[in-house]
């Protein structure tokens, strides 16, 4: 969201503490917050060395936005300072095995309802708060995700952590059960202090436990080979090499930050707004192959899971519950060898064939 005004004020905001916007911030929902500077990223190089090694797979568009990334001015040429906040999804139990349904089977982050739109509300909270602290209005843009903007980056110049080998912002505290949200703003706001933090130490427990081998060398994630991007982003059926190794997940996948040893000691504290949806407690995996269109967009309504649309989500059912050895969802895989979807097909005719 751009919001085009320019401000009848001067950009400099000489009475605007730090202490002030961090705690507008909080009120508005997040868990931490700080402010960034608005300058080109002094991570160009690593980008580019991802691109060319093709570790965007099919996401093309991080191809097309890379000039952005790498210097925001180029789409937003009047931000100076950035509000970051990070939210904090991590609901009990934390155990994922013990949650009831299809919620085991989902990623932490996309449990409850569409974080998009949790975070944009609260942004807009925070920016009209900062409007009211200030005084009057400024020209903003509000960022949750599907900007090309590095968000993790922006959030450790703000002050809010360090980039773990996984290449998830693990946060002071050593949480990195967070998801990032932003406004761009005009105004030289005061910045926060970025922590010259890297506690990993020698620890490399997340590049040893993907089990896809997605983290070929620290900082790297290939999606290609990533259980996040295959069940998530990737349209077709999935190489059943791959597929084999990619275990129980619905949605997304966790295992690089189940496995941080800095994440064993975070409390769940996450917003109601991050609770499991209710919907999944009375879902199993096999009810969840079995939905035809309607049925699926009746099951997901508001939440992340819409995204990989029904091909997505009911090959994903198949490939979990097949990875589990599940007979119902073997069942309904027989069912569904001639669905008219490419991808359902191809993945109910190997998991049959493999099964028979
Ligand atoms: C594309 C994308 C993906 C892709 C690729 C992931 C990847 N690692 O690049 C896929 C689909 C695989 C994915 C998966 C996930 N994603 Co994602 N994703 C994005 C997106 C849209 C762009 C990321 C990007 O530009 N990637 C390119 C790489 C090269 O950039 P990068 O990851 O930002 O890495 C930079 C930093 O590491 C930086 N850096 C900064 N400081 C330092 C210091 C050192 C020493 C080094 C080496 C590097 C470094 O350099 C890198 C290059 O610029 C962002 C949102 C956004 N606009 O930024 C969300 C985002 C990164 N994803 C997010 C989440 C939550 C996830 C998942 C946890 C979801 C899940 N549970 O399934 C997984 C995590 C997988 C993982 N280990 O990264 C959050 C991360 C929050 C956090 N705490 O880190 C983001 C920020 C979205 C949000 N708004 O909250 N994601």
């Amino acid at each position: 969201m751009c919001m085009g005004r320019l401000s009848p004020l001067s950009s400099a905001v000489p009475n605007l503490d730090l202490a002030a916007l961090v705690d507008a911030g909080r009120a508005a929902g997040f868990s931490a917050c700080g402010v960034a500077p608005c300058r080109p990223s002094d991570q160009g190089a690593a980008l580019d060395a991802w691109l060319a090694r093709g570790a965007h797979a099919g996401m093309r568009w991080l191809e097309t936005t890379a000039a952005t990334r790498k210097d925001l001015h180029r789409r937003w040429p009047w931000a100076r300072s950035a509000l970051v906040g990070v939210a904090s999804y991590l609901a009990p139990p934390r155990d994922r095995q013990a949650r009831p349904g299809i919620a085991r089977h989902v990623a932490r982050y996309a449990l409850g309802r569409d974080y998009h739109r949790t975070l944009t509300a609260w942004l807009v909270a925070w920016a009209a708060a900062v409007e009211r602290l200030r005084g009057g209005p400024f020209r903003r843009a509000v960022l949750v995700d599907t900007s090309a903007v590095l968000e993790r980056e922006l959030a450790v110049r703000a002050g809010l952590g360090w980039i773990g080998r996984n290449s998830c912002l693990i946060g002071p505290d050593g949480n990195s059960w967070t998801v990032i949200g932003l406004v761009l703003t005009e105004l030289e706001l005061p910045l926060s202090t970025p922590a010259a933090l890297d506690r990993c130490g020698s620890c490399t427990a997340c590049l040893d436990a993907c089990p896809t081998g997605a983290i070929p060398e620290p900082y790297v994630v290939d999606s290609n080979r990533c259980t996040s991007y295959l069940t998530i982003e990737h349209r077709g059926a999935i190489d059943p090499a791959l597929a084999g190794a990619m275990g129980d997940w619905l949605f997304g996948c966790d295992v690089c930050q189940e496995v941080c040893p800095w994440n064993r000691r975070v409390e769940p504290g996450a917003a109601p707004e991050f609770a499991a949806d209710p919907r999944y407690a009375a879902l199993t995996l096999e009810a969840v192959a079995r939905l035809d269109v309607a049925g699926f967009r009746e099951a997901f309504r508001g939440t992340p899971l819409l995204r990989p649309r029904r091909a997505g989500i009911v090959r994903n059912a198949l490939i979990a519950g097949a990875n589990c050895g599940d007979r119902a969802v073997l069942d309904a895989a027989a069912d569904l060898v001639d669905d008219p979807e490419e991808p359902i097909r191809l993945t109910a005719r190997q998991i049959v064939e493999e099964a028979g």
